[in-house]
């Protein structure tokens, strides 16, 4: 099994999300072509594709062993995470990015062997990057983020969910979704997961849900919010696979199995 070269490929990643980045603030205002995917609200721009071939690009030519499962359709057929794997949103937030220019981010995770080892999320306009290395801790640029010391309840907590989810929908019980909303101190929804993992691992806010991400939405965040303790799960409790599209919770250990137990009934 070859060794995995993680400094070498944190500096790499790294480097070039914020080459990217750069790329996108300078372009922030070009015009820009618009096209819908699974409905009219799934959104894609010439620089969702720019981005992500970008990164293909700079993978294929440094690391050409290596993998790449993301959105936008220059990766790999990508059906297990074993040697590298690169899982990339190229614009995580892309209604963000189109109607409000800013709350967007570059999401990317590196696993190896199945185990997530860097995660990068990089919002883009406000020029932070939150980053970790497995085992090393998060970081919000220079600082170190604090491990998850302090106890909570679901009455102190900010939830962020889709607020989709509280009205009549497909997959969730909005009744108990309704419950969850009012038992919690305040919902919040900023429209890129990947963000919302950050914020987590921050600690400004205290618990998530979200049923339709793939894994490109939530690698890296995973990866950022494993270091200081979070809990992140599918919405039935058992393990994320990163592999395929799954309903997810995560939080603060002290309140995911309740969220999960009395007010997520999957339809
Ligand atoms: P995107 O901008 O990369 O598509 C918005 O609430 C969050 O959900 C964003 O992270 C967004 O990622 C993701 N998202 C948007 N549309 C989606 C869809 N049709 N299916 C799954 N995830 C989606
Ligand atoms: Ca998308
Ligand atoms: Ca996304
Ligand atoms: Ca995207």
């Amino acid at each position: 099994m070859e060794k995995f070269q993680t400094e070498t490929v944190y500096q790499a990643a790294k480097s070039w999300v914020l080459e990217a980045g750069e790329m996108i603030r300078k372009r922030i205002d070009d015009p820009r072509e618009i096209d819908t995917k699974s409905n009219e609200n799934d959104l894609v721009t010439e620089m969702d594709k720019a981005v992500e071939q970008f990164f293909a690009n700079k993978i294929r030519t440094h690391f050409p062993g290596h993998f790449i499962l993301s959105e936008e359709g220059f990766g790999d057929k990508v059906e297990a995470l074993t040697g590298t794997v690169w899982i990339i949103d190229p614009i995580d937030g892309t209604m963000n990015f189109i109607h409000q220019k800013r709350l967007f981010s570059i999401s990317l995770a590196v696993f190896h062997e199945d185990v997530g080892e860097i995660g990068l999320v990089y919002d883009v306009m406000a020029d932070v990057l939150y980053h970790a290395k497995k085992g090393q801790g998060a970081y919000k640029n220079e600082r170190l983020l604090q491990r998850i010391a302090n106890a909570k309840t679901l009455e102190t907590s900010i939830f962020m969910m889709n607020t989709l989810w509280t009205t009549e929908n497909p997959y969730v019980d909005d009744v108990k979704v309704r419950e969850l909303v009012k038992r919690v101190r305040g919902v919040r929804t900023y429209g890129s997961a990947a963000l919302e993992f950050a914020y987590l691992t921050e600690a400004i806010v205290d618990g998530y849900v979200s049923f339709k991400l793939y894994p490109w939405d939530f690698a890296a965040g995973a990866i950022l919010y494993n270091e200081v303790g979070g809990v992140i799960k599918q919405a039935d409790g058992s393990p994320l696979s990163f592999l395929k599209q799954e309903p997810l919770v995560a939080g603060h250990p002290d309140i995911v199995d309740e969220v999960i137990s009395r007010y997520l009934e999957l339809k």
